[in-house]
């Protein structure tokens, strides 16, 4: 059932027979993230009226300066994971560790992991520029009964059984997949209900938008730097138009519905880039290929990379199938 107007709490019952080997838990589960997402948006939207814009005085693991909102956010979806009992873990951006949760589930019963950016893009919140949630969701690979372990946390990404965002932006969006395609709730906030507005989005399969921070246009690979002459060029149906908002869900977000390529390359000051593998690219990654888009480090598809530790980052090239394709011709040809 796609059709427009349905709400979520509908959508997610009339798909549970589709979430492969699921006893309702996943739908339990993606009701614990939209129950969240409502929380938490009413918090953005509010964030310039009370004392919770600036820097909260923390760092994260990033050595980032913790915005009060993202430490809020964080709080606010692991108190509401670990309050559904459904999690037997959950791994965020915004903790050093993994959070093994077996406050009532002694028994260590529960079969889902979540890997969480509580808040990306945080460092537009005090300039009122949209930001997003990012989650990811895997079944634990670690025998049911005993407490998770970090392997349970370093899947690929293909062993995703769902992925999505929240976008606080004009309006607010829930956008996930299960590996059916990728479907698109809008939020009404005068009655707190999500609505289906976007069924079946999908990357156009080529695009005119190419999202980079030129700013660091000196430090990239020769490829990259290709690449962006490449869209810059008279000719075809080039130059494209350069969009680049700082905040990767936003940015995903206009490129899908539009068309385009959002890259994030590593640099002479950033080894491996700065998106994180777990809590960034996997889940976008799987939306975008569930869009009919691509997403790889220039080189490798993404969701085949095997992870070594929670925070590491990789480069990411996502979006247009015939977009990615391309800079990933000018990766291959570079000296
Ligand atoms: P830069 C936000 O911090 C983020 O992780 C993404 O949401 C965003 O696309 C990127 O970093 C922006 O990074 O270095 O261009 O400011």
């Amino acid at each position: 059932m796609d059709k427009k107007n349905t709400t979520l709490g509908e959508f997610i019952i009339e798909n549970q027979s589709s979430f492969q080997y699921s006893s309702g838990e996943l739908s339990k589960l993606i009701n614990a993230i939209r129950l969240a997402a409502k929380v938490v948006n009413h918090e953005v939207n509010k964030a310039g009226l009370i004392d919770i814009l600036g820097a909260a005085g923390d760092t994260n693991i990033q050595g980032e300066d913790q915005q009060k909102l993202d430490v809020l956010a964080n709080d606010r979806f692991i108190q509401t994971l670990k309050n559904r009992e459904i999690v037997c873990g959950i791994a965020s951006e915004e903790e050093d560790h993994f959070i093994s949760v077996n406050s009532h589930d002694e028994k260590h019963q529960n079969k889902y992991v979540v890997l969480i950016d509580p808040l990306d893009g945080s460092s537009n919140i005090d300039v009122n520029v949209s930001v997003g949630t990012i989650f990811s969701i895997y079944r634990r690979v670690t025998p049911i009964g005993s407490p998770v372990t970090l392997e349970d946390f370093l899947q690929p990404g293909i062993n995703q059984v769902a992925a999505g965002y929240i976008i606080y932006g004009t309006s607010t969006m829930l956008v996930y997949t299960t590996g059916d395609g990728v479907n698109g709730f809008t939020l009404n906030p005068a009655i707190g209900t999500f609505y289906l507005s976007h069924p079946r989005m999908e990357f156009p399969e080529t695009g005119k938008i190419y999202s980079v921070n030129e700013g660091n246009y000196i430090h990239f690979p020769q490829g990259v730097k290709d690449y962006i002459k490449y869209c810059q060029r008279e000719e075809d149906d080039r130059p494209y138009t350069s969009r680049y908002i700082g905040s990767l869900v936003s940015d995903f977000h206009r490129n899908m519905i539009k068309g385009g390529i959002y890259i994030y390359p590593k640099s002479s000051t950033a080894s491996e880039g700065k998106l994180r593998l777990l809590y960034e690219c996997n889940p976008m990654a799987f939306l975008a290929e569930q869009a009919r888009g691509k997403a790889s480090d220039g080189f490798r598809r993404i969701m085949e990379i095997q992870p070594t530790e929670l925070h590491q980052r990789i480069p990411f090239f996502c979006g247009s199938r015939k977009m990615v394709e391309k800079a990933e011709e000018f990766m291959a040809a570079q000296k």
